[in-house]
């Protein structure tokens, strides 16, 4: 979780842009390591932002019958906001907010360390569903 960030080092001084996609709350979990990519060059990095955790808040609705632990976006388990977070590392913020904004992106336009923040639905369905089947259930 949030090792997207680090694997991005190595490709600092590619001649193609490299993209890299990582959650929201995975990004806050190694936030330090934008630092480490002070000297990257063409480095798009895609945050989706779907007020972090979503697949644990999955496990949580699944399994522990919507027990949200430390995964809900209240007031306490809030993140905070990105644009001002990438403004600080000095790199450039882009928000993405339909698909036509992620489109207009051109990866040979990216010449520099590019953090574009995807809002997403904090409530979307996971893409595959595996059935749960209750043991002792008799089905
Ligand atoms: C170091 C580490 N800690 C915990 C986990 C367990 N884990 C798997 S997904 C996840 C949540 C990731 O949240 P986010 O980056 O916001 O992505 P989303 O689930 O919203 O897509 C966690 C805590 C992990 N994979 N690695």
């Amino acid at each position: 979780m949030g090792t997207a960030l680090a694997q991005s080092i190595p490709f600092n001084d590619c001649k193609e842009a490299t993209l890299v996609v990582i959650g929201d709350g995975s990004f806050f979990i190694c936030l330090r390591e934008l630092a480490s990519l002070k000297s990257s060059q063409r480095l798009l990095i895609l945050v989706i932002n779907n007020k972090g955790y979503l697949a644990i808040r999955h496990t949580q609705a699944q399994f522990l019958e919507r027990r949200f632990v430390g995964t809900f976006y209240d007031q306490s388990s809030q993140l905070p906001s990105i644009k001002p977070v990438v403004e600080s590392f000095g790199f450039k913020y882009l928000p993405i907010v339909s698909i036509a904004d992620l489109e207009r992106i051109d990866l040979n336009d990216i010449d520099r360390v590019t953090i574009a923040e995807a809002f997403c639905n904090p409530e979307q369905p996971p893409m595959r569903h595996t059935p749960i089947v209750k043991i002792g259930s008799g089905s």
